[in-house]
């Protein structure tokens, strides 16, 4: 593999890779997703971040041996896995997520998330947003009101994002996305009427030191051997 994962994911803040999952076993996943959830009785809440705990097949997807070649070219051989979440974005669920960085959640050393769709996502049903290398900008405050009940605490108002600067990032199903806690994002409103679902896996560097995370129950180091 070239360097260019490291190299883009550093001037961009993100890298998409292609047909990360094939088709069966986004199927295979998107399966398991509604088995937990039911199990679970987790209804239109849209986000659900016991996945590894929950099943094993969240855990085998965490360590999936190609993510793990380009999270390890990306933060170096010491690759701890901390959680997957599910974004269930149903065909009622119209909402977009509101832009914000993953930072302010977590504080501590930066963290790599990897979003995974398991839907294909476009403009019309909820594709990813992103402002490209806005995570060399640092920490920023997130003043964004979240009275509407939606989740997301952490948020910027939308008059504070340059739409000149924002890019659509529509991707097939199992192509995924790995993205820096810095990184300004937000996804589209839902409104095609069918489901719009995704994985989202969060790692570190196990070299830095954090405060206990009471989230990453199912925390692992991925092999540092290799
Ligand atoms: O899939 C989405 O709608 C975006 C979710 C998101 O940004 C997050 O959970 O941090």
């Amino acid at each position: 593999m070239t360097n260019s994962y490291k190299e883009n994911f550093n001037r961009e803040g993100y890298v998409v890779i292609k047909s990360l999952l094939s088709e069966h076993e986004v199927h295979i996943l998107k399966d398991e997703a509604v088995k937990v959830l039911n199990d679970k009785q987790v209804n239109n809440e849209g986000v659900y971040l016991g996945m590894a705990v929950a099943s094993p097949a969240f855990k085998k997807f965490a360590a999936n041996p190609k993510l793990v070649t380009a999270l390890k070219e990306i933060i170096g051989n010491d690759v701890v896995f901390l959680s997957v979440k599910i974004v269930f974005k149903n065909a009622g669920t119209d909402f977009g997520s509101p832009w914000h960085q993953d930072y302010p959640y977590w504080e501590g050393s930066h963290k790599y998330s990897v979003w995974v769709a398991l839907d294909d996502a476009r403009l019309d049903n909820g594709c990813l947003r992103v402002v490209p290398g806005s995570h060399l900008l640092g920490d920023i405050r997130h003043n964004g009101d979240a009275s509407d009940g939606l989740g997301f605490g952490n948020r910027l108002n939308e008059e504070e994002i340059d739409p000149t600067k924002v890019i659509d990032l529509p991707v097939a199903k199992g192509d995924a996305i790995i993205f820096h806690d810095l990184l300004l994002h937000a996804s589209r409103p839902n409104q095609s009427g069918k489901d719009r679902w995704a994985l989202i896996s969060t790692y570190k560097d196990g070299t830095q030191e954090d405060p206990p995370y009471n989230w990453a129950k199912a925390a692992f180091p991925i092999s540092s051997s290799e």
